[in-house]
């Protein structure tokens, strides 16, 4: 986190977004200006997704992710990438606030399988996502719950969205607690403006900051949550943080996958792999 200054689906989505976008623990004032450490708990659907060592033990992290369901996280496809991964090197931690400290709030999980998206574009970014299956069913707790998939137009969130990660900073790569930053919704259009993207942001894309820059998502935040407030006062999961030209630069806002064109491609890989 920068701080510059079909029918059995409809039924399991049902299900899910009953008691999905909603904190046990409150988050600390968003409208603060800034990057800020979240409250520990308050985003209890930030997946932090590790990889193991090759050659010593322990393991980590290098992207973000977030817990849809019991079974289901989404993250970025480029934190997977085209190659064939190895399932066995990933590790999916909920319930954490250090970046790396153990403490008793968060469980580990291992990957049973990851569904990249077919379209998935590593030279364009376009169709950033992907669907990692946990090897065992997410016990909900205070700490550990899932965000909602979003069920409307990016225009329709009044209040302000918020990203989340262990991310690069600016005053330090260093801190190692979870961030949060608020930032609004930047349209297409003025997006894609010559002097900002150029045309690079396609449909599936958003982008979010401001056009002086000075908040963002960094490196190491790819593939976790940009979450809206809906009306019915449940986060949505709006965006993935997917890329950028740097971080927090004017006119070069960050970029997120616009999760609400893959409900259909999320409910088929979860009904079909479950
Ligand atoms: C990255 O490299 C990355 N400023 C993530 C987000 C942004 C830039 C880069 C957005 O993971």
């Amino acid at each position: 986190m920068f701080a510059k200054l079909a029918l059995l689906s409809c039924l399991i989505v049902a299900a899910a977004a009953a008691d999905c976008g909603k904190q046990a623990i409150s988050p600390s004032n968003l409208k603060i200006v800034g990057g800020v450490e979240a409250r520990p708990g308050s985003w209890p659907w930030q997946v932090n997704f590790r990889q193991k060592y090759a050659l010593t033990s322990g393991s980590y992290q290098f992207c973000g992710g977030s817990l849809i369901n019991d079974k289901w996280v989404v993250t970025a496809g480029h934190c997977i990438g085209t190659k064939k991964p190895k399932v066995e090197n990933y590790e999916v931690v909920l319930g954490a606030h250090e970046r790396d400290a153990i403490d008793s709030n968060q469980k580990s999980y291992g990957v049973s399988n990851v569904f990249l998206h077919e379209n998935y574009n590593d030279r364009t970014l376009d169709n950033d996502i992907a669907l990692l299956k946990l090897d065992s069913t997410v016990q909900f707790t205070k700490y550990i719950s899932p965000v909602c998939l979003p069920d409307k137009d990016l225009q329709s969130y009044k209040a302000e969205c918020v990203v989340t990660g262990w991310g690069d900073t600016e005053t330090s790569s260093e801190i190692k607690t979870l961030q949060q930053v608020s930032v609004p919704i930047i349209d297409t259009a003025t997006c894609n403006q010559l002097l900002w993207y150029g045309g690079d942001i396609t449909d599936n894309m958003f982008c979010a900051g401001f056009a002086d820059g000075g908040m963002d998502s960094c490196q190491g935040d790819s593939g976790g949550p940009f979450v809206c407030l809906d009306s019915d006062g449940a986060y949505d999961l709006a965006g993935v943080v997917s890329w950028g030209y740097g971080c927090a630069d004017a006119r070069k806002p960050g970029v997120y996958t616009k999760v609400a064109n893959y409900i259909s491609w999320i409910n088929d890989v979860i009904t079909n792999n479950n």
